[in-house]
């Protein structure tokens, strides 16, 4: 794999997503007229590098034993392969122990998890859950459905018009009654990044926990854990280069610990009676029956791609990239964006005057450019937009100029195009 431009030394070098681009079979693909694919949608599930499509081919050819079970020789491979990437995982986002890291399916199940195991065991009538305006269903239906079970309130931050969260109003709805603080790293719909370790240390002041839903950030921006003192955090593989169906959640390994068992069953059993069962020790205690093997596997070798580009170069390219595109769709006549927090990631969702997001999306797609539109799993963020629905372009390391001019291209033909009709 070679992706730097030149012969300078690594901190220094500019990420080349022309090379970059070689890594990834998906986007030779050639669609309408001969145009390679542009693909805009990586904020809903990235392509994947040949190095990890070669680890889970490898892992089903070579190594395709059940893990922590048997001890052939194979089980062992795919135990040690597992466990290895687990490892490599938790490097990643400097988690102190890979006791505090669970694989899950994805971000989704890892707040159902904590809304199971923590708050269904822990909060009582009157406790509050703060969340923000911005959130994803995926951390804001959990918390709806634990509170409603437990007599418990969610609270929602507003937010500013620049599409930043609104600091006044959340400092205010921070009261002792909040237990839980559930606040996205990175919008799906805005980009906004938010000051997650200004909002735990927040919510740490009050003696509330913190949960932080990385589903857009890990792929992007560095990221800490230890850092930002999360005690709750998860993230998808599948929108860092990784496989589907397979994610992260990192807790502290005391509220692990304290927590009740999601799913039940194999695997995640210490002694099982003919009327109780005792649990295994974290992180097992959370992944019950076959875990998907492949896919951490898989997400293992995402990370190593991720640290061989280097996350800070990867952040930079898209940073600029992202300036280059918000610039050409400022220019754009009748296009309206939404979102313009300064810290940002390259996330942009807009409108175009008289067009359907649907139909902007499909006309989009005839060129080859790959967006998306709809309600982006946000209905209360559209509520408070007062739109229905919102097209968006969503970048990542292999993006480059020419692909943000190719939207440009295809936006400006929607416009004539249904303009016309
Ligand atoms: N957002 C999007 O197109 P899952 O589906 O579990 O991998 O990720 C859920 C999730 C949680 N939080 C945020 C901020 C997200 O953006 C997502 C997934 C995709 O925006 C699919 S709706």
């Amino acid at each position: 794999m070679s992706v730097l431009t030149s012969k300078e030394p690594a901190e220094i070098q500019a990420l080349s997503p022309q090379t970059v681009r070689a890594d990834f079979p998906a986007l030779d693909r050639i669609f309408a007229d001969q145009q390679r694919l542009v693909y805009l949608d990586n904020a809903a599930t990235t392509q994947k590098p040949r190095a990890v499509l070669e680890a889970t081919r490898r892992y089903y050819e070579e190594s395709a034993g059940n893990v922590h079970r048997a001890v052939h020789r194979l089980a062992a491979e795919a135990t040690e392969l597992y466990e290895a990437a687990r490892q490599r995982i938790a490097k990643f986002i400097g988690a102190p122990s890979t006791r505090s890291m669970v694989f899950t399916h994805g971000a989704t199940e890892g707040f159902n998890l904590v809304a199971y195991g923590w708050a269904r065991k822990f909060l009582k009538a009157g406790d509050e859950i703060l969340v923000t305006e911005m959130e994803h269903h995926s951390n804001f239906v959990p918390w709806q459905r634990a509170a409603q079970e437990r007599g418990a309130v969610v609270r929602i931050a507003p937010i500013l018009e620049d599409g930043t969260l609104d600091r006044v109003a959340f400092a205010r709805l921070l009261t002792p009654r909040v237990k839980l603080v559930a606040v996205t790293h990175a919008s799906n719909v805005l980009g906004t990044v938010n000051p997650v370790a200004e909002l735990i240390a927040a919510a740490h002041a009050i003696g509330a926990l913190a949960l932080v839903d990385a589903a857009q950030s890990a792929p992007h921006l560095p990221l800490d854990v230890r850092a930002l003192d999360a005690d709750f955090l998860a993230f998808s593989g599948h929108k860092m280069l990784g496989p589907t169906g397979i994610g992260v959640l990192y807790a502290r390994e005391t509220l692990l610990e304290a927590m009740d068992p999601f799913l039940t069953g194999g695997e995640m059993i210490s002694k099982v009676f003919d009327d109780h069962a005792t649990w295994a020790d974290i992180p097992q205690k959370f992944e019950a029956g076959t875990p998907h093997i492949a896919g951490a596997i898989g997400l293992g070798a995402a990370v190593d791609y991720l640290e061989r580009l280097g996350r800070e170069r990867v952040r930079q390219h898209e940073q600029q990239l992202t300036a280059y595109a918000l610039e050409r769709l400022g220019d754009l006549p009748g296009l309206r964006i939404f979102g313009r927090a300064p810290e940002r990631v390259g996330v942009i969702s807009f409108a175009l005057d008289g067009v359907h997001p649907h139909d902007v999306a499909q006309f989009c797609d005839q060129t080859g450019v790959a967006i998306r539109a709809g309600h982006l799993c946000a209905q209360p963020l559209m509520h408070r937009l007062d739109v229905p629905a919102l097209s968006r372009a969503s970048l990542y390391l292999y993006n480059a100029t020419d692909d943000v001019d190719r939207l440009v291209e295809a936006l400006q033909a929607a416009q004539r195009f249904f303009h016309a009709t």
